[in-house]
């Protein structure tokens, strides 16, 4: 390559970067959430996360921040300081392109966990885009190294100011008040909130915050240093401060798997309530997701083996769920995942498949471990889940008592719908399932109490080819309509659909995991999307996911819902497994059936929705008219992963 086009390609580069940083101008909700007080407090996160990350990597014990009088903020952190000499591809130093690339991260360290996804780890270059003035100062190869921007540009090439025999970084940044035009006033509480939090879930590691606004009574400013010595087991004991414990010590796992790090701390108190925090790569998954998910089943499966193992359930006449397991259960989890995938509303939500299992076998090996050492406190446990599991059936049958009578006198309700007793629809669901025998299955299965059954026979009518009195006259189209306890016309309007006694909040559609399945399902959703629009519209419709294989080894079982993880598993088990393909839901049996497609704990539900109505009524004439379309995967473009968590 010739000089000449070396030179026009850093040209390109820059004027890239340019771009990138008006970008996050433009935008900046795209890369901070919001420009409300939220995204302002965001950016003191993210120059604190590469701070963090310093620390994981373990050249850094001390991260200091600091509230400065004019309502600016400076990290300070005495790790190796981010490097300046030269970045040989930017041609430019390495600290300018970390403050002014977008992407470009402080994680030169290819085995650092990044931080992708959510909303942190968009790069300390936005909070400099977002900013009036950033000065970075670096204490390095014993100079003090200094850069400092406007509005994200850099104002001189990073300069040496001064001498030091110490290492760090120094980050000091105003936000654009132009970007942030409710407020750029920061708050000491939020602050040291998220700065706590930090220091439980990242243990011998000192942070500091100063409030240089203020002074108190003596003349000083206000300030808290935070500390953890053994992290998590810290944090559960802070939680759970006010609450009497059943048990004297917290219960500390630290373990690997697969190369994901599972970290988790919980005890048991007498209160009824479950208290669960997640955390991946130190942020908080509100909406939980996969790594939650293993750990409830990791839980679950051990307490409930040791339980039988030690014979405590035997004068038990009734099954233990998964709730009982965690009544009074106060728990962190936090785990490190390289490319962490957050879905949900506010992304919050881990979605990574191979974390789940990676979770329940780490936490199923430590928590067996701690039972097997620690049998006392075990037992305790386990008198308190029985507790919980006796509390729970004699409120469900004192419910059920009162329920069957309202439930009978309705009357008029589809012979072949097995209901629930559940009478409020924001708890109950219905089971729309294909065929008797699969719904016979599902009867047994369910969790009578809040889920319905109603087996549809074979293919449902295609709406639409259909005349409207057809409709209206098939059997299977009416019992839907009065199990769901839809009714078509109100005062206002007699033709208009009426959810007002709809009398559930999910409506599951529950088909087998194969192309005439599929088929099924998308005549129920064109006969929703016809004659139920608001069905879907209000969130109502979900769609069922079966696994599509059991791969058994030994006594090892474990489901696999696409042949990737299938492969996968089977590796894991190190090869020789036999495998089941599920052809049907008949294929299951009932607990099958409830553990992996039913059971709110394990399952996953897709809610529908319906992105673009024209789009829609094009694709549903086009699937359901004469031509033979490719349904399956019109069905998986067009069900997206719902928020459901147990
Ligand atoms: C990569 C390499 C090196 C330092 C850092 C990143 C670093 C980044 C940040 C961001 C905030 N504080 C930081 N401290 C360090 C140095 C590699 C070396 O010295 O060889």
């Amino acid at each position: 390559m010739s000089d000449k086009v070396k030179k026009s390609n850093y040209s390109a580069e820059s004027i890239q970067a340019l771009e990138g940083m008006e970008h996050v101008r433009k935008r900046p909700s795209m890369y901070i959430g919001d420009v409300g007080t939220r995204g302002l407090h965001h950016l003191v996160y993210e120059v604190i996360d590469n701070s963090i990350d310093e620390a994981m990597a373990g050249y850094c014990d001390t991260i200091d921040v600091i509230i400065n009088e004019d309502n600016s903020i400076t990290v300070h952190d005495n790790g190796r300081g981010i490097p300046v000499d030269l970045h040989k591809k930017e041609g430019v130093s390495a600290l300018e392109v970390v403050m002014t690339k977008i992407g470009a991260g402080g994680k030169f360290d290819k085995d650092s966990y990044k931080v992708s996804g959510g909303l942190h780890g968009v790069g300390v270059s936005v909070v400099n885009a977002l900013s009036i003035h950033l000065t970075a100062s670096v204490h390095r190869e014993g100079k003090i190294w200094q850069q400092e921007y406007e509005r994200g540009k850099a104002l001189y090439p990073v300069k040496p100011v001064g001498e030091s025999d110490q290492t760090g970084t120094s980050v000091t940044f105003t936000p654009d008040p132009q970007i942030f035009n409710i407020t750029t006033e920061y708050s000491y509480e939020t602050l040291a909130t998220r700065i706590r939090e930090l220091s439980f879930l990242n243990k011998k590691l000192t942070l500091t915050i100063t409030d240089k606004r203020h002074k108190d009574d003596e003349g000083n400013f206000i300030s808290d240093q935070f500390y953890s010595e053994i992290g998590l087991a810290e944090f559960v004991s802070y939680l759970d401060g006010t609450r009497e414990q059943l048990i004297a010590k917290v219960i500390s796992m630290e373990g690997e798997k697969n190369g994901i790090p599972v970290e988790v701390a919980m005890t048991y108190n007498t209160s009824y309530s479950e208290n669960l925090h997640s955390y991946v790569n130190n942020i908080n998954t509100h909406e939980g997701g996969t790594h939650l998910s293993g750990f409830r089943r990791g839980l679950t499966h051990t307490l409930k083996k040791y339980a039988e193992e030690s014979g405590m359930l035997s004068k038990l006449k009734f099954d233990i769920a998964g709730d009982d397991f965690r009544e009074g259960l106060t728990a962190i989890i936090s785990v490190k995942v390289q490319e962490p995938q957050f879905e949900g509303q506010t992304k919050t939500k881990l979605g990574n498949r191979e974390v789940s299992a990676a979770v329940s076998q780490s936490v199923s090996e430590m928590l067996s471990n701690y039972l097997e050492e620690n049998p006392n406190e075990a037992k305790i446990i386990v008198q308190k889940v029985i507790l919980a599991a006796q509390a729970r059936h004699a409120a469900r049958k004192a419910r059920e008592m009162v329920q069957r009578k309202t439930v009978m006198s309705l009357g008029g309700l589809p012979g072949k719908l097995s209901d629930c007793s559940e009478t409020d629809p924001e708890k109950s669901e219905i089971f729309l399932v294909e065929g008797d025998s699969a719904g016979g299955t599902a009867k047994q299965g369910r969790d009578r109490f809040f889920q319905a059954i109603l087996p549809l026979r074979g293919k449902i009518l295609n709406v639409e080819k259909a005349m409207q009195h057809k409709v209206f006259e098939n059997e299977e189209i009416k019992n839907i309509f009065t199990a769901l306890g839809v009714t078509i016309g109100t005062e206002e309007d007699p033709r208009a659909l009426n959810l007002s006694k709809l009398r559930y909040h999910k409506v599951v559609i529950m088909t087998d995991a194969d192309v005439d399945g599929s088929h099924i399902a998308t005549l129920i959703l064109t006969f929703f999307f016809r004659y139920m629009r608001e069905l879907i519209e209000e969130g109502y419709v979900y769609i069922a996911t079966p696994p599509l294989y059991l791969v058994k080894k030994g006594k090892k079982r474990e489901y696999a819902w696409d042949d990737d993880e299938r492969e996968k598993i089977t590796l894991q088990m190190g090869g020789n497994v036999s495998i089941q393909r599920y052809k049907g839901l008949g294929e299951m049996n009932a607990e099958q059936l409830w553990d992996t497609t039913m059971n709110p704990e394990f399952r996953t539900l897709r809610r529908v929705m319906i992105d673009s109505g024209a789009e829609a009524d094009r694709v549903f004439s086009m699937l359901m008219g004469e031509e033979v379309p490719p349904r399956r995967e019109f069905i998986e473009k067009n069900a997206h992963y719902a928020n459901v968590d147990a």
